[in-house]
């Protein structure tokens, strides 16, 4: 991580103006990200945006308007004022993510003359290739876990607030500190604890409405077991967002006897896609890659188009059939 590190801040110390960006429909990780990242680079005495799609901030999910609302302090950037901001020297730090079409403004990657990528997830064929640094570790368990070793690395003070947006960050990534965990995971979330982050707030960042908490119930009401113990769930929704099937999948590793889960639902029209979870002992990436995908061994995914979701359902039970 170091030598990360020494390499950011060498490349970094080139500009003196840098926007931050990360995905679309942000979470308490891209956001928590962004704003570390932001205050260590005002405190090395850069000028450092936020880039957010959406002006109005009640249009983001509640955990992030609050996160937002917040830590006000922050300077951030709209479609409608970044143009200002944007010259030749200005250096675009892409976090959380790593395709085009899945940041905030995709534009933005094109229109920057200098990007930066770092990512905690698995890396896509369709990854950004024009980049001064590009970075993915795909072993660490949340991209805030990566940036707040960099402000540890200069001993920058995250402040109350910042450091309780990053705890929630790590939280909703690991579901509850329960996956992708290492001992780097522990020590940033007690470093972050030290920062202040404070515990109640946290909870109040986390909470979820009502509906949402029984729509994913009614998912998981629906799921059944296969061989004894695999889990599986066909949401039953079209549109179904890439992170609720991951949601379904992680929350079905919590029932008893479950060793491995997998959630298939539609993306979008003619593109299915499956998320799946395992304990450990079962390597699920050896699933997703017979169809098509891929991932680690606790934490893989594939997507298929041209298929029902119900055609989907049998080929991923046949291919387990013929593995088990
Ligand atoms: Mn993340």
């Amino acid at each position: 991580m170091e030598t990360l590190f020494h390499k950011l801040t060498e490349v970094l110390s080139k500009y003196d103006n840098m926007i931050v960006m990360s995905h679309q429909n942000p979470d308490l990780d891209a956001i928590g990200s962004s704003m570390g990242l932001c205050k260590i680079l005002t405190d090395m005495g850069k000028d450092c945006y936020i880039f957010l799609s959406n002006k109005n901030w009640k249009e983001y999910n509640s955990s992030v308007w609050q996160a937002l609302t917040r830590v006000p302090e922050m300077k951030y950037l709209y479609p409608s004022t970044y143009s200002s901001v944007l010259k030749e020297n200005t250096v675009l730090i892409i976090l959380d993510v790593h395709q085009k079409e899945r940041v905030e403004y995709p534009s933005l990657v094109e229109e920057a003359k200098s990007v930066i990528v770092l990512d905690h997830h698995i890396k896509d064929n369709s990854y950004i290739k024009e980049t001064e640094l590009f970075y993915i570790d795909s072993t660490m368990s949340s991209m805030v876990e990566l940036i707040g070793h960099y402000a540890k690395f200069y001993g920058v003070n995250l402040g109350v607030l910042i450091s309780t947006v990053m705890l929630a960050g790590m939280e909703i990534d690991t579901n509850g500190f329960n996956l992708k965990t290492t001992e780097k995971t522990f020590e940033m979330a007690a470093y972050l604890t030290s920062m202040g982050a404070d515990s109640v707030l946290k909870q109040t960042l986390l909470k979820e409405s009502k509906d949402d908490y029984l729509r994913r119930a009614d998912f998981i009401k629906s799921s059944f077991i296969f061989h004894k113990n695999i889990a599986m769930c066909v949401v039953p929704v079209p549109n179904c967002a890439k992170e609720s099937l991951a949601e379904v999948a992680e929350e079905l590793l919590n029932f008893e006897y479950v060793e491995a889960s997998f959630a298939i639902g539609e993306l979008q029209e003619n593109l299915v896609g499956i998320s799946a979870r395992s304990m450990g002992d079962f390597d699920v990436c050896e699933v997703m890659k017979k169809l098509g995908g891929g991932g680690h061994a606790t934490n893989a995914a594939c997507q298929i188009p041209d298929k029902t979701v119900k055609e989907v359902e049998k080929m991923l039970k046949k291919v387990l059939g013929e593995m088990l």
